[in-house]
């Protein structure tokens, strides 16, 4: 699947924790949620080994290839080039841009999380294929994060995005749930940019019924409530 076709309304990132998956198996979960709608899935998993991962990777692409709905992993490039699915996401401090789509080529799908304007610029420059805008809302799902940017940190990065040109692909990610995330696509929209979707992790991941959130979660994004 090309970069420029993939549908990132609603993004699915996994987490196998316990706290969130339960003793439920993730590729049930990532099955469920295509099923429900979503349009692009991310493996991000900060706790198994190499070997697990490519494991875990492996089986997930089973499920992902059969939909035609793309498989992106989190961090670790050496992985996705194991599993042969179609990307990476990166942080910051995870390997460079460059370095990311020298090794995986250019119709590798690339995304960088970015939180401040010179890091969306610089994603954009350096050939990123979408930008995951965050942190949003603080979440109990990543603790560690420095960055809450709330929409109006989303909005004016758009603005500069598109002020400078560039047609990146963008979602936002951050403690987006059923209840807030039809809000969360109408504040963060600049006039000249709004986002193409949302990342989620928990509000998936963490339902009892991950088709039916995810085809609810849909429904939002696609057709929000009028606000204003
Ligand atoms: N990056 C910024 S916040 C976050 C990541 C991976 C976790 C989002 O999890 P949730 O459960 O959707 O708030
Ligand atoms: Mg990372």
């Amino acid at each position: 699947m090309a970069a420029r076709d993939v549908d990132y309304s609603l993004y699915l990132v996994t987490d196998s924790t316990p706290a969130i998956l339960g003793d439920r198996d993730i590729a049930w979960a990532v099955e469920e949620a295509i099923k429900g709608g979503v349009g692009c899935v991310q493996l991000r998993d900060k706790t198994s080994d190499t070997a697990q991962l490519v494991a875990i990777g492996r089986r997930l692409r089973n499920v992902t290839l059969r939909y035609g709905v793309p498989l992106l992993i989190n961090d670790r490039v050496d992985v996705a080039l194991a599993v042969g699915c179609e990307g990476v996401h990166i942080g910051q401090d995870d390997m460079e841009l460059s370095t990311a789509r020298h090794l995986l080529g250019p119709r590798a799908i690339i995304g960088v999380t970015v939180s401040t304007v010179a890091q969306a610029l610089r994603a954009c420059e350096g050939g990123a294929d979408y930008l995951g805008i965050g942190t949003v809302y603080a979440t109990p799902t990543k603790t560690n994060t420095k960055d809450i940017i709330g929409t109006a940190g989303v909005r004016n990065i758009l603005q500069e995005v598109a002020h400078a040109g560039h047609t990146v692909r963008t979602v936002c990610i951050g403690g987006i749930n059923e209840s807030n995330v039809a809000r969360v696509l109408f504040q963060s929209a600049a006039p000249s940019k709004s986002l193409d979707g949302v990342a989620l992790v928990s509000a998936i991941m963490a339902a009892p019924d991950p088709e039916a959130a995810a085809h609810k979660l849909l429904h939002l994004v696609k057709r929000p409530p009028h606000f204003g």
